[in-house]
């Protein structure tokens, strides 16, 4: 059976136990869990939520749930990248194969686009596989946005100081790198990785290089061991959620807050391009404890 979303297993927690006990708090941390909040931030939410209402002797289901939102609305933080004009911005968007990286790079394009940012460059970064600089190129061709794509198996590093270059020549604008997903193992990836990102931050105007990690919120907390690992060995200024649409879950946003202390910039929320929206804390927060998405 499919896991319920933390917001559906809260409202039936209410349900259940007539007052706020400890088997109220056992079964609100497993319900948490089951959100895709991690173990650790599972616990530590449970244990300041008991303190607090404890402290207040809080008995009654609002004033549970205000306390929780109140919690947890500091770890989860949007972020809103600037583009000034006449700079030279690059964003290299990475992730593990398939979370929707080369789908979000188009759909940033879009979003950039309407805010009037010019020129858009799409970098083809991910040279591994040849399919993925054919679909980039075919993203650029709907969106029209240039590409520059160099060979397949070609240095992804200088395709993205090539499109640098060629913002810069236009005087500012906006490099979207799509990086490789998958690799022959994950070390060679890593390095890969940290190569383009010497190469986008040092191309890249002071303050307007963005490292956007792609997570996935239909694999649960595998995104949040990704974080992990990405953060620790690349860096991660933003995280953008993808596939939203395809789950009620995605309390994994919190986790890596908590955990990472990563802000959100985007939620991809389907297939469209516009279906990139930017992250809403409030709309999100409400969607996670009270329900409500569709
Ligand atoms: N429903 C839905 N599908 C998405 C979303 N973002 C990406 N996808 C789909 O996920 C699949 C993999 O996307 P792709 O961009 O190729 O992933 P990549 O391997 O990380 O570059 C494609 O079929 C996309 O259409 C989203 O927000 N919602
Ligand atoms: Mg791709």
């Amino acid at each position: 059976m499919a896991k319920k979303s933390f917001s559906e297993n809260l409202r039936n927690l209410f349900g259940i136990h007539s007052s706020i006990d400890e088997s109220f708090y056992d079964d609100l941390e497993d319900s948490l869990v089951e959100g895709d909040i991690g173990i650790r931030t599972a616990c530590s939410i449970v244990d300041e939520l008991r303190n607090k209402c404890r402290a207040s002797s809080i008995t009654d289901t609002e004033a549970v749930i205000s306390i929780l939102t109140d919690l947890i609305t500091p770890w989860v933080t949007p972020v809103n990248f600037d583009i000034p004009d006449g700079k030279v911005s690059v964003f290299m968007v990475f992730g593990v194969n398939g979370v929707g990286k080369t789908t979000t790079v188009a759909k940033m394009a879009v979003y950039y686009a309407k805010k009037s940012v010019s020129p858009i460059i799409l970098a083809a970064a991910d040279t591994f596989r040849a399919a993925a600089i054919e679909q980039l190129q075919h993203h650029g061709e709907k969106t029209g946005c240039r590409v520059i794509a160099h060979q397949h198996g070609a240095d992804p590093g200088a395709v993205v100081y090539s499109a640098a270059d060629a913002v810069r020549a236009a005087g500012g604008g906006l490099v979207l790198a799509d990086t490789a997903g998958r690799l022959h193992n994950k070390e060679n990836l890593v390095r890969e990785l940290q190569k383009i990102d010497r190469i986008g931050s040092n191309r890249a105007d002071p303050g307007c290089y963005k490292k956007i990690l792609i997570l996935d919120a239909t694999t649960g907390l595998n995104g949040l061991r990704q974080a992990e690992v990405f953060h620790e060995q690349i860096g991660i200024d933003a995280l953008v959620l993808t596939k939203y649409d395809s789950t009620a879950r995605g309390g994994i946003l919190i986790s890596a807050g908590k955990e990472l202390g990563i802000p959100v910039a985007f939620v991809g929320a389907g297939e469209r391009y516009e279906d990139l929206l930017p992250f809403d804390r409030d709309r999100y927060l409400t969607e996670f404890i009270s329900g409500g998405k569709k």
